[in-house]
């Protein structure tokens, strides 16, 4: 798909999800790349730039999309000329979406393990990085039971269900309201990211730090799946993540309520790390506090240097 439809497709939230977002970016500029009709690497270099802006003014939260963007761009200022710079890109974009899709079954694979046979888990929202275990556990022959989040306004935890009731795992949907009382039934919960700051704060769904602060209360163990393209460089640097707020028509109809009546419809929130116990990424499981050192190590030395940020 081009660079104008999927940037409206993940504005609209047909392409939804943090990972999948970072994919359709990365599939958008090689497509970019790949229909390229100028013929000069100056005008290359600038229309990818506007393609990226493009797309990196869909949805301003999950950093995945901005690290998949950057991912598929990378070097494109080095190259020789047009042929090379084409190349680069498609080749960057299609190992980032190959690498993108593996660290999904890295991340089942060790976060199943954590789930022990008998465990009554609780998720929120749609992430395909937190069912990978689940559905994985369960597929190892363990009884796993889960508690899915309805998820207002857009509802993702019915993509949840179907997609668990599809794999055979016994589902309850439960209404967003009802997490900290259905706590209490509940072993641990595992969720996504969107991002991940770089002290460890967990940015996903609104409504995820009530599930944090509910399984802290009752000493249930809470993960975040994450790969470590949802780690927010910016963050390093000191910049706040912007909170996506979307229309009130998601909420509820104007017409519902009485029109003096403001509605705020924030899309994320921020978990802090003391109410994570473990991220579990496609490097390992790893602590909150240890999301520092994987970033600088993946940005390298030179980042840091007075001056060296661009
Ligand atoms: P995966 C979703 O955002 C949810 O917040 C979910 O936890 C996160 O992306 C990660 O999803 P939205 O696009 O990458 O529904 O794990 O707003 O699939």
């Amino acid at each position: 798909m081009d660079v104008d439809r999927t940037a409206a497709a993940i504005a609209d939230m047909s392409i939804r999800g943090a990972g999948r977002i970072a994919r359709a970016g990365a599939a958008a500029l090689s497509h970019f790349a790949d229909n390229y009709k100028g013929n000069d690497l100056g005008g290359f270099r600038r229309d990818l730039e506007g393609a990226k802006a493009t797309l990196l003014g869909s949805r301003p939260t999950a950093v995945s999309l901005w690290n998949g963007v950057q991912a598929s761009t990378k070097g494109v200022g080095g190259a020789k000329d047009l042929g090379e710079a084409i190349a680069l890109v498609k080749a960057n974009a299609a190992a980032f979406i190959d690498a993108s899709e593996k660290a999904v079954g890295v991340i089942s694979e060790i976060g199943a393990k954590r789930i022990c046979d008998g465990d009554v888990v609780m998720t929120h929202c749609n992430s395909a990085a937190a069912l990978g275990p689940i559905i994985e556990a369960h597929r190892q022959g363990k009884a796993v039971r889960v508690y899915a989040t309805e998820t207002r306004p857009w509802r993702q935890g019915l993509i949840t269900v179907r997609q668990l009731a599809e794999a055979g795992v016994d589902t309850t949907l439960i209404v967003d309201t009802a997490v900290r009382s259905v706590m209490k039934r509940v072993d641990k919960v595992f969720v996504g990211a969107d991002t991940v700051t770089s002290h460890g704060a967990l940015v996903n769904k609104i409504g995820t730090s009530q599930l944090a602060l509910a399984a802290h209360e009752a000493r249930k163990q809470f993960y975040c799946c994450a790969e470590t393209y949802k780690f927010s460089p910016m963050t390093l640097f000191g910049d706040m993540v912007t909170i996506e707020e979307r229309d009130h028509g998601e909420v509820v109809g104007r017409d519902e309520i009485p029109s003096s009546v403001k509605i705020f419809n924030p899309v994320f929130d921020s978990t802090p790390p003391r109410y994570i116990d473990a991220i579990i990424t496609e490097l390992g499981m790893i602590s909150p506090g240890s999301v520092y050192g994987i970033m600088v190590g993946q940005l390298g030395e030179e980042a840091f240097k007075v001056g060296g940020r661009k």
